[in-house]
């Protein structure tokens, strides 16, 4: 087992890594930005280096200085979090380069499946269902006058370097389609650095569903069961539940074998979450891979009863699953509400100093966070401030938890998205279970 680990990252996610290698009796180093100095997560460590200015791209994407750290402190591994430097494929390849074990994927994986046109080629080889479109290497413009007749619009162009809703638009007939091919093109060479592009047919309206997969060093591999992430503004998830109310049990074991088969077969290592797309006639079908512990991975723990971060450092130290697929039970149901910094309506960011906080709990009320009284929300990173997770036997009750453990929540000082959860778990579609991507375009 590891001796220390440095915790490239901030905020509750760093708190929470922290935490969990108490657990593991593993030492913590974790870094920090000149305005962070006062953060929880730096509170917590046992050791902890100031990398820079508020800029990330100074700071928490400084790679020479978080190498430099970890050599300096003798880190033997490094947890990346989620965001910043998780998905960098460069960066996992120079821990591997400096023996310094980057918690996560092998290097190999992150590039292979933060390319999102080889990934599906990639699901396609291993007999996931994918969206039928074109994600060759070749120029889609050749391919769309024969492919798009049998497909029929509207279509979806993806940039193959974006992912999470990033560089994307929907293409309405041949005119939109040739025009938009040239615009995301554009767009992702300027924002990526690669100018790659793919396309599929656009599905209506489709529930937003993913699988965990954990996978050790040695071969084994099993999934966790499914995320619903289907409440979200803009690809930024907002409210997410486990598991998916209208999933049965067959399409849970067809969804999950699938995602934890392609895995395995292609060498990953570590937590990984398949995203895929539920149609309303109940098919699945892969969207992308996401290389990273992921911002919603609690409710996950509360269902299953597994602790993914420890899970996460003892694959990377070497050791072998300790439970095979039929050890998993989902158990009862846990939703997750990110409370943003932000207004309610406007989603306008609201950073500024917390005057007043008062936090729930109770018997199956989470919060992971990392603010405090008269912590100041500073306006240089995301704004989530923290994840309200409730479990309970089954969704009414869990629902019901939620809304008051909501009601309690309050921070002073500066607007969140508090109210605005208020407002989604009492509409009745959300009720109803009955609702998917578009729920947010539709209702509010
Ligand atoms: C789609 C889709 C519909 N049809 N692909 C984009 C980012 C990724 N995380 C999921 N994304 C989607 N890909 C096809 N062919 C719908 C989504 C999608 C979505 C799209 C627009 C607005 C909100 C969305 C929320 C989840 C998924």
């Amino acid at each position: 087992m590891f001796k220390k680990v440095l915790i490239a990252n901030r905020g509750e996610i760093a708190l929470r890594i922290i935490r969990a290698c108490k657990e593991l009796g593993i030492k913590t180093v974790s870094i920090h930005s000149t305005v962070d100095a006062d953060s929880l997560h730096v509170r917590f460590s046992d050791e902890s280096y100031c990398i820079g200015p508020a800029e990330s791209s100074k700071s928490y994407l400084n790679i020479p200085a978080i190498i430099s750290t970890a050599e300096v402190s003798n880190a033997d591994a490094i947890h990346p979090g989620y965001g910043f430097l998780a998905e960098n494929p460069d960066f996992a390849e120079i821990c591997e380069n400096c023996n310094i074990k980057f918690i996560g994927p092998p290097s190999g994986q992150v590039r292979a499946f933060g390319n999102k046109a080889k990934a599906k080629s990639l699901m396609e080889k291993f007999g996931v269902p994918i969206i039928r479109g074109y994600h060759g290497d070749g120029d889609p413009k050749k391919n769309a006058q024969k492919l798009a007749a049998e497909i029929g619009y509207p279509l979806l162009i993806k940039a193959a370097a974006g992912g999470g809703g990033r560089g994307m638009r929907i293409a309405r007939n041949q005119k939109e389609f040739e025009d938009y091919l040239q615009v995301v093109r554009t767009e992702a060479e300027l924002a990526f650095g690669n100018g790659e592009v793919y396309f599929e047919k656009y599905l209506q309206n489709p529930k937003h569903i993913e699988i965990q997969v954990l996978c050790d060093e040695y071969g084994n591999g099993v999934h966790l069961g499914e995320r619903e992430c289907s409440i979200q503004r803009r690809h930024q998830k907002l409210l997410e539940e486990a598991p998916c109310s209208i999933l049965n049990d067959s399409l849970r074991k067809k969804m999950g074998a699938a995602a934890v088969n392609a895995l395995k077969s292609n060498g990953y290592k570590n937590a990984g979450t398949v995203e895929f797309l539920l149609d309303e006639n109940g098919d699945f079908f892969f969207i992308e891979v996401n290389t990273r512990i992921q911002v919603e991975h609690p409710i996950t723990e509360q269902v299953t009863g597994i602790d993914l971060i420890k899970e996460q450092i003892k694959i990377a130290a070497g050791e072998k699953l300790q439970f095979t697929q039929d050890d998993i039970k989902i158990k009862g149901h846990s939703i997750q509400c990110r409370v943003n910094a932000e207004h309610p309506e406007t989603f306008v960011p609201s950073p500024g100093k917390i005057t007043s906080l008062n936090i729930p709990g109770g018997p199956g009320v989470r919060v992971d966070t990392g603010i405090y009284g008269g912590y100041q929300v500073l306006p240089f990173y995301d704004s989530l401030i923290a994840k309200l997770i409730v479990y309970e036997k089954d969704r009414p009750a869990a629902i019901a938890k939620l809304r008051w453990a909501l009601e309690e929540f309050h921070v002073g000082g500066i607007h969140t998205s508090i109210p605005f959860h208020l407002k989604v778990i009492n509409h009745p579609q959300f009720l109803s279970g009955n609702y998917n991507t578009g729920f947010l375009d539709s209702n509010f």
